[in-house]
């Protein structure tokens, strides 16, 4: 019978906490748990952040990463291969969709599906390495993971990168200034009654979007006012309403009725072009269908690539409108964020 020994017992759970002390940080260290977000907005909406926060992130081969989505706007979290073409079409992922806690060490690549407000996605990193990763439904949204070999320090800890993080959003989500101004500028009745402009048709201006566009060492991040600015305006039957994008990358619509079924970057038929390359269409009805279509800023031009065109890629849309009544529009992509307008047109 095996007697119970109150001296060797004693001696066992100090030896055990002596263990778990010495072994759990190391563990902890290996396998480290980061945290990051996706997007951030006004409480409106009106503003996004179309941004990864931080963008930047020094971690260890065998930690992982699990970002917390903090918009409206969708936002998928992708790593490609290094040198893989970006994927034309988000809805069918890189291609196909990766579940959360998948591993990414560059030989496949891994996205997460379009994501909103507080869905996540953790992605492993066994391999060290520099990896680009990015959003895509929004190619301006990139960041860097550089995962070093476990005997490497790691230069910030978590406390920073949620530092770093909060810093950005609010950078972003504050930054209105220049462009904000130009739009006002931009805004109002330029009829040639000023005596300094050119006499032009009778025509309303409508800004459709501003965003800006900047950059740190781990990549690129973009704020962007999902609005139509003075987006409720009143007209007299037979004038022209002019909507343009001041936003460096996101598209905008202006559409009466119902969307369009298919593809929303066409404009539907009947819009024309004017010959200065801007989109038009007459309004004789608040029953009419009328779509814009995606008006948006041209691609920067790239080395060895064919030039991209106002052609392929109109800034303005104007609608005239010949008889009084309410038009309610929206746009396609960011209506759900409250992009919506109205035009009013009287006698
Ligand atoms: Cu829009």
């Amino acid at each position: 019978m095996k007697v119970f020994n109150p001296v060797r017992f004693s001696l066992v759970l100090p030896c055990l906490f002596a263990l778990a002390v010495l072994w759990f940080p190391r563990t902890a260290q290996a396998q480290q748990n980061w945290h990051a977000t996706v997007g951030a907005q006004s409480p409106d909406m009106g503003k996004q952040a179309l941004a990864f926060l931080p963008n930047e992130i020094w971690i260890h081969a065998g930690d992982s990463i699990t970002w917390t989505w903090q918009s409206d706007d969708i936002h998928t979290l992708t790593f490609l291969m290094p040198g893989q073409p970006y994927p034309p079409d988000f809805t069918v992922g890189c291609p196909g969709f990766a579940p959360s806690g998948a591993a990414f060490d560059g030989s496949t690549c891994v996205t997460s599906p379009p994501m909103v407000t507080g869905q996540t996605f953790t992605v492993a990193f066994p391999k060290a390495g520099n990896y680009k990763f990015e959003c895509l439904v929004h190619n301006t949204m990139t960041g860097t993971i550089h995962v070093l070999s476990a005997s490497e320090a790691l230069p910030h800890n978590q406390g920073f990168y949620d530092d770093q993080a909060a810093a950005q959003r609010k950078a972003l989500l504050s930054d209105t200034g220049q462009r904000m101004r130009m739009a006002m500028h931009h805004d109002g009745d330029h009829n040639g009654d000023d005596g300094f402009s050119v006499k032009v048709i009778h025509k309303k201006y409508v800004t459709a979007g501003i965003g800006e566009m900047t950059a740190n060492p781990g990549g690129t991040q973009q704020l962007a006012i999902v609005r139509f600015l003075d987006g409720t305006i009143t007209i007299h039957a037979g004038d022209t309403v002019e909507w343009a994008n001041f936003d460096p990358d996101e598209p905008h619509t202006i559409t009466f009725g119902p969307d369009p079924a298919g593809n929303p970057f066409p404009p539907s038929a009947g819009v024309t072009i004017d010959s200065d390359g801007a989109l038009h269409a007459v309004i004789t009805s608040p029953s009419q269908n009328v779509h814009s279509g995606a008006i948006l800023q041209p691609l920067e031009d790239e080395a060895g690539v064919p030039q991209n065109t106002l052609a392929n890629n109109p800034t303005r849309f104007r609608a005239t409108f010949t008889q009084p009544g309410t038009y309610n529009y929206h746009c396609f992509f960011h209506d759900n964020l409250g992009m919506v307008g109205k035009v009013i047109v009287v006698p």
